[in-house]
């Protein structure tokens, strides 16, 4: 089995609907001077919802071999849940993905494991491929290493999931996020190994054979390509650095 590289740019709470035209546009001529090979490596950028609708407005007029998707969905399906996003509108919108459970959402917004589960699920019932969020705090790290809290928040949001299921995996050491420390090639390596073994517990080994499993952390142009030379990391989820279209572009190439 051979999977696809993926490059993933997380926008965080970056560019409005305006910015975000703008950015697509110039990451897609970026892309494209840089002779990307779309089909190889698989690009797609997470915009805030407000941006949603006009980079997929873009994407379709222009056929850009963009993909993207949002940062977050709601567990529920519709009603009275002020501020939740269903993920059938991200599903209308050709989202086709949407990243669940960045520490982010499980530290400032208290995501349990069971939510992230339940998020996966809603995400999986709309035809939106999750991408699942795992990752072990500075304190996580000295008191359990490093794989435990992430092996332990992967098999959470797996249950339930059907073995055919497409899904993705982020290993984001909390540690490593935004402070421009990245863990080092052979520790993301080390827990991407154990996360894969959990697909394949979890899931079966086809599914673990197939199922992408991207690093997180202050990955930039001049770090990603010891990332992509591990067996089992499969590309990255950037977030400041997905802000640079030629920067961006750049990591898209692994060099
Ligand atoms: C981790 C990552 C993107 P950054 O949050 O998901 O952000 O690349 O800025 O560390």
């Amino acid at each position: 089995v051979t999977r696809t590289p993926f490059i993933a740019g997380n926008w965080k709470m970056n560019l409005d609907h305006l910015q975000a035209i703008a950015f697509v546009q110039k990451l897609a001529w970026s892309l494209q001077d840089a002779k990307h090979d779309f089909d190889a490596v698989e690009v797609a950028v997470f915009p805030p919802f407000t941006d949603l609708r006009s980079v997929q407005t873009l994407v379709s007029a222009d056929k850009l071999p963009l993909a993207y998707g949002a940062q977050d969905v709601s567990a529920q399906d519709s009603g009275a849940f002020t501020g939740e996003i269903s993920g059938a509108f991200l599903s209308q919108l050709d989202c086709r993905y949407v990243i669940i459970g960045h520490s982010e959402r499980r530290t400032l917004h208290n995501e349990s494991d069971e939510l992230v589960r339940s998020k996966t699920a809603a995400a999986l019932k709309h035809g939106v491929t999750p991408v699942i969020c795992v990752g072990e705090t500075a304190e996580d790290l000295e008191k359990h290493g490093s794989s435990a809290v992430p092996v332990s928040q992967l098999r959470a949001a797996l249950e339930g999931v059907s073995a055919d299921a497409d899904i993705v995996v982020a290993y984001e050491p909390v540690w490593a996020i935004g402070s421009g420390q990245a863990a080092t090639p052979e520790q993301a390596e080390q827990v991407a190994a154990a996360l894969r073994a959990v697909l394949s517990e979890s899931l079966g080994d086809d599914a673990a054979a197939r199922t992408r499993i991207l690093y997180g952390g202050s990955v930039k142009s001049g770090n990603i390509a010891g990332f992509m030379r591990e067996p089992n990391i499969d590309g990255a989820l950037v977030g400041g650095a997905s802000l640079d279209a030629t920067e961006f572009s750049n990591i898209a190439r692994f060099q």
